[in-house]
């Protein structure tokens, strides 16, 4: 039987709402028989959705199960491309060297590597990201971008506005960007980003753009060291957050602004970070490999460089560091 069916039959079901769909209707409009339509029925009822048969009306989504399969994902997607590939795992240590692996085997733009569970989830500078089973967003994407690597870092700054924009969608809360990988809500971290590089001297081959976004955690579930840094959508809305609605609306966006970011460049998609920053206006410590200062935090290049205006008044460009806001 094939996926792709199943998931138009899927979608269909899901933009239906309420209004029963006949097995006659979902027959016609995929040229399967009514028995085929059943199987994809009984099959969809073992992956845990749950339908109500009408008599002589049809089916209704009642619920579906808050996985990732990429069925569940698939019925969700608005993208022209990405997502069209998904790798999904229970577990896996982390996503990111199977996406490189993938990318170096020839992987489309926009393949997705995903997992209910990383063992060993990874930040920036191999730190350590905790990684839930079951509980958040553990993806990599594949980026194929047609720019120098040198612009590479201004994806990280891409990314942040397309995942502030799907939260704000599905979760119906504005998470806030702070320079240049995390999304915070209430100033607790909710997304970390981790962009890597596949290049040639002055060629991207691949971005492995590593999304880790904290959906249904309770506190508790959280290891104790980040529990007072660390926040889910689920402690900031009180809501159970879908999480393959939301893969699909970060797709969506990432897809659009990568898109958007190669055509013009960062200057069209600049306003919408600064609309979404805590950044900028702030008293902040810099640590780069090199030194730690501390300045106030005046604006971001059209490159996305952080512009830091030091005591003495200089000005310093900031490509790569990790910042923390003085309260
Ligand atoms: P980062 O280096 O900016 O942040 C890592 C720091 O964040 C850790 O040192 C810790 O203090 C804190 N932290 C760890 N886990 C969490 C969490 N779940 N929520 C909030 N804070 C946390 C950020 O790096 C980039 C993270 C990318 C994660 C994705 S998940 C999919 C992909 N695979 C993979 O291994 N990494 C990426």
């Amino acid at each position: 039987m094939s996926t792709l069916y199943k998931h138009e039959i899927l979608k269909k079901l899901q933009q239906s709402g309420e209004i029963p769909v006949s097995g006659q209707q979902l027959a016609d409009d995929f040229s399967l028989s009514r028995t085929a339509i059943w199987k994809y029925i009984k099959q969809l009822e073992e992956e845990g959705y749950v339908f109500e048969t009408v008599k002589k009306k049809g089916y209704i989504l009642k619920s579906q199960p808050n996985s990732l399969s990429p069925d569940k994902i698939k019925a969700a997607l608005e993208t022209a491309q990405f997502g069209e590939q998904i790798i999904f795992e229970e577990q896996l240590p982390s996503t990111q060297p199977l996406a490189h692996q993938l990318a170096q085997q020839g992987a489309k733009a926009g393949t997705v590597v995903i997992c209910e569970e990383q063992t060993a989830g990874r930040g920036r500078m191999q730190r350590e990201w905790s990684s839930q089973k079951g509980k958040g967003i553990w993806m990599s994407v594949i980026l194929r971008p047609d720019v120098p690597p040198y612009e590479a870092p201004q994806f990280t700054l891409v990314a942040a506005v397309a995942i502030a924009k799907a939260i704000e969608d599905v979760a119906e809360i504005r998470p806030q960007i702070k320079w240049p990988n995390d999304l915070l809500i209430d100033g607790l971290k909710i997304t970390g980003i981790l962009t890597e590089l596949q290049a040639d001297p002055d060629l991207i081959n691949a971005l492995i753009m590593g999304i880790g976004v904290n959906v249904n955690h309770e506190t508790a579930d959280f290891p104790q060291e980040i529990q007072t840094i660390a926040t889910s959508l689920k402690i900031q809305t009180g809501k159970e957050i879908d999480r393959a609605v939301l893969v699909a609306r970060i797709l969506y966006y990432l897809e659009h602004y990568s898109a958007m970011y190669v055509e013009n460049g960062f200057s069209p998609i600049k306003k919408q970070w600064e609309e979404y920053s805590c950044t900028i206006g702030q008293e902040i410590k810099v640590t780069t490999l090199r030194e730690v200062v501390y300045g106030k935090a005046v604006s971001i290049t059209n490159d996305g460089v952080l512009k830091v205006q030091l005591p003495d008044g200089e000005i310093k460009h900031v490509i790569s560091a990790d910042i923390e806001i003085k309260k």
